[in-house]
């Protein structure tokens, strides 16, 4: 079973494409063409095995650690309707991370050692989670915005080749689909509501609007790893072409609000069909997803702590606790 395999029998398998068995390679590669799943007991490359590991483990990370710039309003949040609704949103993105790193499971990295890899900060995890949601109105466009990202991302990769990640990312996308429209009616109120609730809610989608072009990932010609991932189906689309269906689908919505874009250069090309964009601050990037966010060290501490705390919980149900002593009478 893969799912017993250690982090060290995988790393001894070796790393270098030309290493792999030809013909088991070929197979491989041919059944991935035929549009069909891997599996957790089939064979695949090392390479494979990596970059899946990689990229549904960062993703379980940022469905965790999503749950923070929403979930510090939990208790702030305006009404009770409200409050019940962004509550159940919230448990849903754990949720999504439970179902994520079963899935990088199956590739034989213990969940332990996940954990470990966020809190130690040796993992990655989404650019957006590490600025702070200042107002509600930041509740209502990480709900719409991100989660729309979300989507576009998830629906286009849950046809992809690993069996296991597919199955999470079309439960996820159920799930996500609320969370959007939630998020649509959060806007839809504050943009047609007070003057004072409007211009939260622009200044909400300034501040996010940055992150949320970073979120796809660095353009194509800077991206490390899309080409083996493209090749092999975990990517169905480059980080290009997901931003520019976000782009597509969403600019018009949010104009229809009145709401403006921060970007004077935003325009779609009528010849292309591309949308045009001033490219956003990507050294920020690179800073905010090497550990240097506004929020990355606060993220880091309250997941720590929530370890700290939740030991005992880990420790009763492996039955690891320690034996009840009754104190002297
Ligand atoms: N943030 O070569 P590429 C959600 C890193 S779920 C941080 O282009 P790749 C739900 C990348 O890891 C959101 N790091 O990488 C929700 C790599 O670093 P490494 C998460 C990023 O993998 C909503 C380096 O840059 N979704 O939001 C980012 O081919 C609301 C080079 O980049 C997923 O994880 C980034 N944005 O493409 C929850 C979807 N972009 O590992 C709560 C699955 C790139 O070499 C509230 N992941 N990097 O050190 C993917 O589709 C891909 O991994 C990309 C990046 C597209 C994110």
């Amino acid at each position: 079973m893969y799912g017993s395999l250690s982090v060290i029998d995988i790393d001894n398998k070796g790393n270098r494409l030309e290493d792999e068995d030809p013909i088991k390679m070929a197979e491989f590669e041919a059944k991935i063409a035929a549009g069909l799943k891997i599996e957790p007991q089939d064979w695949m490359p090392y390479e494979y095995r990596r970059q899946l590991t990689r990229m549904i483990e960062q993703h379980a990370h940022s469905e965790i650690i999503g749950a923070l710039p929403e979930g510090t309003w939990i208790t702030r949040a305006p009404g009770f309707r409200r409050k019940l609704a962004l509550m159940a949103k919230v448990q849903d993105e754990v949720g999504h991370a439970q179902l994520l790193y079963s899935a990088a499971e199956t590739l034989g990295k213990p969940r332990e050692d996940m954990v470990n890899d966020l809190i130690n900060g040796k993992s990655k995890y989404s650019n957006v989670f590490n600025y702070p949601a200042v107002t509600w109105a930041d509740t209502a466009v990480i709900a719409w915005l991100i989660d729309a990202g979300a989507i576009v991302n998830q629906v286009t990769n849950s046809k992809g080749s690993y069996g296991p990640y597919c199955r999470a990312l079309e439960r996820i996308c159920f799930e996500e689909s609320f969370h959007l429209k939630y998020g649509h009616d959060n806007v839809v109120s504050l943009a047609t509501g007070t003057p004072v609730q409007r211009q939260m809610v622009q200044e909400a989608l300034e501040r996010w609007w940055p992150p949320i072009m970073h979120f796809f990932g660095p353009p194509d010609k800077m991206s490390v790893h899309t080409a083996h991932l493209v090749r092999w189906k975990v990517k169905m689309a480059t980080n290009d072409s997901m931003r520019q269906a976000f782009l597509d689908m969403y600019v018009p919505k949010i104009q229809e609000l009145g709401l403006v874009i921060p970007d004077p250069a935003l325009q779609k090309n009528a010849q292309t069909g591309e949308w045009e964009y001033t490219e956003p601050d990507w050294n920020e990037f690179k800073r905010v997803i090497n550990g240097d966010g506004p929020c990355n060290a606060e993220r880091l501490a309250v997941r720590r702590w929530a370890e700290e705390k939740g030991r005992w919980v880990k420790k009763a149900l492996l039955n690891q606790h320690e034996p009840y002593v009754a104190p002297l009478a």
